[in-house]
């Protein structure tokens, strides 16, 4: 009998983990992830997963290597998923010491415990990279020979998380990899980056439930896959022969403006662009309506505005195919999702109306 395939995925609860945990119980794996208290309900991604046979949670932080160790040592897994971190650019600047501790001196927690604890040769380890090591690019497209330079402190952080992969590797001899990931999307994708932000607000103008979108830098470029597909390669990482970073992205760019016009255009507006920078205005054309306006608010301190990757090392030794979701793909299938969503939340909104009337009236106790 073949041994059984024990994953652990941190970060289980976010885009990729809840995507990347489907895939894993379709292979037979016994997938186990990590949870972090909170206060309100945050496992909608995972909720349809609870209560499998194969799946099991369990409480740890990135930040508190006690709950790192314990969770290792108790599961003994033979592949874990780094995927767990703060992972939006914009709140590194406000949370810079946090984004440290977790996506730079977490990676370290997990390979220092994978070693302690005698697991280096039965467990591979994947590392959650990102294209925004980049940062204010060097050249385009990005390649895994591109010289790096973070732009953020969120880039500071996962650089260093880079590095010690390579370093455990080289020194110990372990199991461990860089996915150089590129922007990547889905209707999971959280409310507060670029791509979500605007097919939700796309699908609550178009339903009369909003009046504007305010953004920041509608010229920034970006590299925009489906994660869906995004975490098929993860596995594949991690199934090569030996140890190896890799580059995954689609090899196609497109603006932030792009991408609104073409989300706004699966609900039937057509936008047309006037003015540049802080004037730019999302206008339209049918009615003269301005639907989007640029706001400071959204500016960063230093922006990364051309990532571009280049998949070439992962299609030719992982067979990974990057283009299986077309970028039109992508928006349409985002947009429709919000588009279901919205109206949901209508009727969702509706019920809550007609109980508070119930409960007035006394038809409901
Ligand atoms: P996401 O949706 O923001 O999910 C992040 C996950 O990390 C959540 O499950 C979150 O848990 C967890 N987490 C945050 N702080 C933690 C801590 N201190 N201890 C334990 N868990 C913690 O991110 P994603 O888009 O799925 O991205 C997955 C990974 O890939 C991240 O490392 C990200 O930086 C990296 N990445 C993403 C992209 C992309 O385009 N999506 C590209 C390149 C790299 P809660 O639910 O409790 O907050
Ligand atoms: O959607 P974003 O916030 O994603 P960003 O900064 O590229 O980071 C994401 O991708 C990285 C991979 O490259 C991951 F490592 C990271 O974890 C995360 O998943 O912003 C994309 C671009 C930026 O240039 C930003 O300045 O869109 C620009 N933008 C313009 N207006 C905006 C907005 N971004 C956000 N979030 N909100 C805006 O209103």
């Amino acid at each position: 009998m073949s041994k059984q395939n024990i994953a652990l995925i941190t970060g289980i609860t976010g885009q990729d983990g809840s995507y990347l945990a489907e895939l894993l119980l379709e292979k037979g794996y016994d997938v186990h992830g990590t949870i972090r208290r909170s206060s309100v309900d945050y496992r909608e991604r995972i909720a349809h997963l609870e209560g499998k046979p194969h799946f099991h949670l369990h409480y740890a932080d990135l930040g508190d290597s006690m709950s790192i160790l314990g969770v290792i040592s108790k599961v003994r897994p033979t592949e874990i998923y780094n995927l767990a971190a703060q992972s939006h650019v914009q709140v590194s600047f406000d949370s810079p010491e946090f984004t440290a501790d977790v996506d730079a001196v977490g990676v370290l927690r997990i390979l220092e415990a994978v070693r302690q604890l005698g697991l280096k040769e039965s467990c591979r380890i994947y590392q959650a990279s990102t294209s925004e090591l980049y940062g204010k690019v060097e050249e385009v497209p990005q390649n895994e020979n591109t010289p790096f330079h973070p732009y953020s402190p969120y880039a500071v952080a996962k650089q260093y998380g880079y590095w010690i992969v390579k370093e455990y590797r080289d020194a110990y001899n372990m199991y461990c990899c860089n996915g150089i990931l590129f922007n990547h999307e889905s209707e999971r994708r959280g409310e507060t980056f670029v791509t979500r932000k605007i097919t939700l607000a796309a699908a609550r103008i178009k339903q009369g439930k909003q009046k504007k979108l305010f953004l920041g830098n509608l010229g920034s470029l970006r590299d925009w896959g489906y994660a869906k597909d995004y975490v098929e390669c993860m596995w594949l990482i991690l199934q090569h022969d030996k140890p190896e970073d890799f580059v995954i992205a689609t090899g196609v760019q497109h603006s932030v403006r792009e991408f609104c016009y073409h989300a706004f255009k699966r609900v039937g507006i057509e936008l047309e662009f006037q003015g540049e920078g802080i004037s730019e205005k999302g206008i339209d054309k049918a009615t003269g309506n301005v639907l989007i306006e640029v706001s400071a608010d959204f500016y960063r301190p230093t922006d990364v505005v051309n990532l571009w990757g280049d998949p070439t090392k992962a299609k030719a030794k992982l067979g990974w195919n990057p283009n299986k979701t077309t970028f039109e793909d992508l928006v349409n299938l985002m947009v429709d999702s919000d588009m279901a969503k919205v109206a949901s939340e209508g009727a969702a909104e509706k019920v809550r109306t007609n109980l508070a009337e119930y409960l007035e009236k006394g038809i409901v106790k």
